[in-house]
């Protein structure tokens, strides 16, 4: 075994005939990533994320060491051809430890990658100090490849190097992060990251064939480091042989520059619109005496109700509630069409005047003004006894019963009053199938939504009338005062002017806003909303979180709608957008408009250089130059590259033509 081990090293070492041997040395600091670098190379490890990558702590190299000896696999991927060149790579990890001893490693090496971190500038100052000298000293003649290892530093979200022991302040993080250019040193502070200029000033100074910069997380540069340790390798030998029998080695081109890495797009912020707010809290009424305008008289109990509760969840209720006659005496001009079904009825009475067909089980209605001289209508219920009328009344309110002392007697009750919901719910409980009632339950708050709905459009029971834009509008205090605590606050408690006032003045908003805001109200939901910015500023000012979250949620797409069909109004809506999220308390509209702001920042400055200066903050200003999208540091790299690229490309044809009339000149001759 030991034996063949042995083989296959020295195999490893026989160059083979016409391919060149490239042994190339890589060194630094300890932790800059050498190794792990090699790995993603000599591996074709993808790239991978920063949890993954700092779940594996750091193993320090012991032994400088050929990576390719003893892996198969790895040998052959040693071989490579550049630019024509046959090559057999062997690459040499060493320790990055300054006091041991690694002469032996630097022995008869090709060339030599001298890595430092871009999130660490002792390790940069080392390149100089240490790391230069002692290549002179073993190596002088090793072409040089300065390489700038963790790329990624640079551009991610530094909290992300924050293992969950190491959080420094809150404010660093907030200060400091997707600043593009900040990162966490490995003392756990956050530090300025290594800008390329800096990376390319120090290769200057060493006189390096090539400044790279690589990412095992992005897999940047990563294959480029050891091509062009290779070519500068080569390269050298091109000069310094006779070129007989390498002829090949004459297309090998020098190192070339590195396109600069375009860090990705923040991920935009999620808009959350769910909450757990329930709809219909019809409970809070159930003992709220102050805003009944019905009576039930059962027995010898007069039992207080509400018409919204009963008409929202009871088709029979709302049967009741609604005939001709008792709409007449209400003075509701448009009775409101019903289709109920086939129920049973009893003859009755309506104020005094007998011959109405009354829903089974209650027998005669009256209109009395209550104590505050609104008109209440009083019910008489035969037939039933007051505690489990009280109980029907429960179920009405809350679409449950929480304490039924006779569920069977209950059940004929809800029979006779042909209660169908209630019906179902309370033959479930009886047959132990109380798991069925969570679809009684949707289907009892479906109805109750259509219910509302329908009052929405039909306004009878209304009794306060909303003022808004000049017009009219009358709506439910009990509505109101369930859905809305602010409302509630206005209404039920007896200290604000509000609730004694038929017709209250709503000032601030307008006709849309307030409709959108109403039908929210009513029914849950917001189909239309023709003023986004209108209704989030009502839906704010009325404690309405959860419809302060549909508007963000709303705003953000029909941004992202506007900017789709580019138009160029947009820019300015989304500025509005952002301040009315500052000001009204809607955070994630805020972040998301600062997102996109950032993000579309060079579209954003040419549309909107003035509106931007007036009407945003120093703060918001600062924060967007600093994340911009793509980041300066990019952009200024960007134009270092293509400026480059054109530079050397002059030149070329410049060596190009100079060969041409030399050939010429001496064709003459
Ligand atoms: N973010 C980031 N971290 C990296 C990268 N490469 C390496 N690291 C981290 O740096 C640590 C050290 O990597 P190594 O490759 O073992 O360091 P080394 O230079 O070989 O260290 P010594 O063997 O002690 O000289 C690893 O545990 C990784 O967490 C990179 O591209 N990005
Ligand atoms: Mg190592």
């Amino acid at each position: 075994m030991n034996h063949d081990r042995a083989r296959v090293s020295l195999d490893a070492y026989d160059e083979q005939p016409r391919q060149e041997y490239v042994k190339c040395v890589v060194v630094g600091d300890t932790a800059v990533g050498k190794s792990r670098l090699i790995c993603s190379y000599v591996f074709g490890q993808p790239g991978l994320s920063l949890t993954t990558l700092y779940q594996r702590p750091h193993i320090p190299t012991v032994f400088a060491i050929d990576q390719y000896v003893i892996d198969l696999a790895v040998r052959k991927r040693a071989s490579t051809v550049v630019n024509g060149a046959p090559v057999q790579l062997r690459i040499w990890d060493t320790f990055g430890d300054h006091e041991k001893d690694r002469r032996f490693s630097f022995q008869n090496a090709h060339v030599v990658v001298v890595c430092f971190s871009i999130g660490s500038w002792s390790s940069l100052r080392n390149v100089n100090a240490k790391w230069y000298p002692e290549i002179k000293k073993y190596c002088p003649r090793a072409p040089i490849i300065l390489v700038g290892t963790q790329l990624d530093r640079r551009h991610s979200d530094p909290t992300l190097f924050n293992h969950a022991s190491q959080v420094t302040t809150l404010t660093d993080v907030l200060n400091s992060s997707f600043k593009g250019l900040w990162c966490k040193s490995n003392n756990n502070e956050f530090v300025r990251s290594i800008a390329p200029e800096i990376g390319r000033q120090t290769s200057r100074e060493i006189n390096a064939s090539s400044y790279l910069e690589t990412s095992i997380v992005t897999k940047h540069g990563v294959d480029q480091v050891f091509e062009s340790a290779i070519r500068a390798a080569l390269v050298y030998r091109r000069q310094t042989r006779a070129m007989l029998f390498s002829s090949y080695l004459k297309c090998v081109e020098e190192p070339g520059i590195q396109k600069p890495y375009l860090p990705e797009k923040l991920p935009e912020p999620e808009i959350h619109a769910f909450s757990p707010y329930k709809f219909y809290e019809f409970k809070t009424l159930l003992k709220e005496q102050g805003l009944s305008d019905v009576t039930f008289l059962v027995g010898h109990e007069m039992i207080p109700a509400h018409s919204v509760p009963l008409i929202a969840s009871s088709n029979i209720m709302k049967l009741l509630l609604s005939i001709p006659e008792l709409c007449n005496l209400l003075g509701y001009k448009e009775v409101p069409s019903l289709s109920c079904g086939n129920i049973k009825t009893m003859e009755g009475y309506v104020n005094g005047f007998s011959d109405f067909n009354l829903p089974q089980g209650y027998h005669s209605v009256e209109v009395t003004p209550n104590q505050f001289g609104v008109h209440n209508v009083c019910v008489q219920v035969l037939n039933v006894d007051p505690i489990s009328f009280g109980l029907v009344l429960e179920y009405l309110y809350t679409g449950s019963i929480s304490n039924i002392p006779d569920p069977i007697q209950l059940l004929d009750v809800a029979s006779y009053l042909q209660e169908e919901l209630l019906l179902c719910y309370l033959s479930n409980l009886i047959n132990k199938e109380d798991f069925l009632n969570a679809s009684i339950k949707s289907q009892f708050q479906g109805v109750q939504q259509k219910n509302c709905e329908s009052l929405l459009e039909q306004p009878f029971y209304a009794d306060v009338i909303f003022l808004v834009d000049g017009i009219m509008i009358p709506v439910h205090k009990q509505v109101l005062v369930s859905q809305c605590p602010m409302m509630d606050a206005m209404f039920k408690e007896g200290v604000f002017k509000e609730s004694m006032l038929e017709q209250v003045d709503f000032r601030d908003t307008n006709l849309e806003s307030f409709r959108s805001v109403l039908e929210y109200l009513y029914t849950g939901e917001c189909k239309e909303m023709s003023d986004l910015h209108g209704t989030l500023q009502l839906a704010n000012f009325l404690c309405l979180r959860h419809l302060v979250m549909i508007c963000e949620d709303r705003i953000a797409k029909y941004i992202t709608q506007m900017r789709q069909e580019e138009n160029n109004d947009v820019y300015e809506y989304v500025i509005g957008s952002y301040i009315l999220g500052e000001y009204h308390n809607a955070p994630q509209l805020s972040a998301w408009c600062l997102h996109f702001m950032s993000t579309n920042y060079n579209d954003l400055c040419r549309h909107q250089k003035k509106e931007m200066k007036n009407s945003l903050d120093e703060e918001t200003l600062k924060h967007l130059e600093e994340h911009r999208w793509p980041p300066v540091w990019y952009l200024k790299e960007q134009d270092y590259y293509e400026k480059t690229v054109q530079r050397m490309l002059t030149e070329q044809n410049e060596k190009r033509e100079r060969k041409k009339r030399k050939r010429i000149c001496s064709g003459c001759f």
